[in-house]
């Protein structure tokens, strides 16, 4: 499982040069009203639109959740699969499909996500708080969507939003073996009303908690936003940015799309002198190999 350009400590990875930052992009969610956030990416064609500047201005994976005609948040598979052949068609991103969707929708319909056949998906390793709802995933339903990203070739990136959930990475891996694509990538998600905090020590924390050999991203929701995108940068890891995550660029100032927030985590980046990945090398790195 571990490669070269993962080292066993993933903190000493800043210090050791580790070469390049990974980028997602977690376009739209299922939080965000469109009536509230114009900007916020609910059609197709404004997915699309939204992922080829994002890819542009840095991105290598795209972190999707779909609307409905209404831009209400859906699982429905037939667009789900409309969806990842237009992302595949237009951009060289990993699709990665969101198989948490909206607190309300079930087990059932979160499983079936992966026979949309993307590259990738999330898998969140345990039950939240989340604001004043509950996003719920037990184990029994974490060990069945691990074991049919297993057979279904879906690379996984586990969704960490506390430090139980590292806990029940280990108990994943050890119960049910590797990924598909053999290598462990996790997504700090921090701030989360119920979760962990999204600051520079919780951070800390968390990554070591990782299973050896795991490569890691973090995102802070809302105003964590940019204490999480520096405390990643200078810990190693990667970035996940995005209005899934924050609909603001800075207090006051509403983000004006995607392609703002991933631009300046490029920049940021390569401040770092660890420049954007380039897709074709976050395939390699996750073990994503566009067989679909
Ligand atoms: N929308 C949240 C309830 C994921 O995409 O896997 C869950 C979520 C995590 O966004
Ligand atoms: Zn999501």
């Amino acid at each position: 499982m571990m490669t070269s350009s993962t080292p066993a400590d993933p903190l000493r990875a800043a210090a050791t040069g580790q070469a390049a930052t990974l980028i997602t992009v977690a376009a739209t969610g299922a939080e965000s009203d469109k009536a509230t956030v114009p900007a916020l990416p609910v059609t197709l064609d404004e997915l699309v639109a939204a992922a080829t500047q994002c890819q542009a201005a840095g991105a290598a994976v795209i972190h999707v959740h779909i609307r409905d005609d209404r831009a209400r948040p859906t699982l429905d598979l037939a667009r789900l699969r409309d969806t990842v052949a237009a992302l595949r068609e237009s951009t060289d991103l990993i699709v990665q499909l969101s198989t948490g969707g909206a607190v309300t929708d079930s087990f059932e319909d979160r499983l079936a996500v992966l026979d949309a056949a993307p590259d990738a998906c999330s898998l969140t390793c345990g039950t939240v708080n989340f604001g004043d709802e509950v996003f719920v995933n037990p184990w029994p339903f974490i060990r069945d969507l691990y074991a049919r990203t297993q057979e279904l070739g879906v690379v996984p990136e586990f969704e960490i939003f506390d430090l139980g959930h590292a806990a029940t990475l280990h108990r994943l891996l050890a119960d049910l073996g590797a990924p598909y694509g053999g290598h462990v990538h996790c997504d700090l998600v921090m701030g989360v009303p119920g979760g962990m905090p999204g600051d520079a020590a919780t951070l800390v924390q968390a990554v070591a908690a990782l299973p050896a050999g795991a490569t890691w991203s973090a995102t802070g929701v809302g105003r964590a936003t940019l204490p999480v995108l520096f405390a990643a940068l200078a810990a190693g890891g990667h970035l996940r940015v995005g209005m899934e995550d924050t609909i603001s660029y800075a207090r006051g100032r509403p983000a004006t799309g995607n392609a703002e927030l991933v631009e300046r985590a490029a920049a940021l980046a390569g401040l770092a002198q660890r420049p954007p990945m380039l897709p074709a090398d976050a395939r390699v790195m996750l073990g994503v190999n566009g067989r679909h």
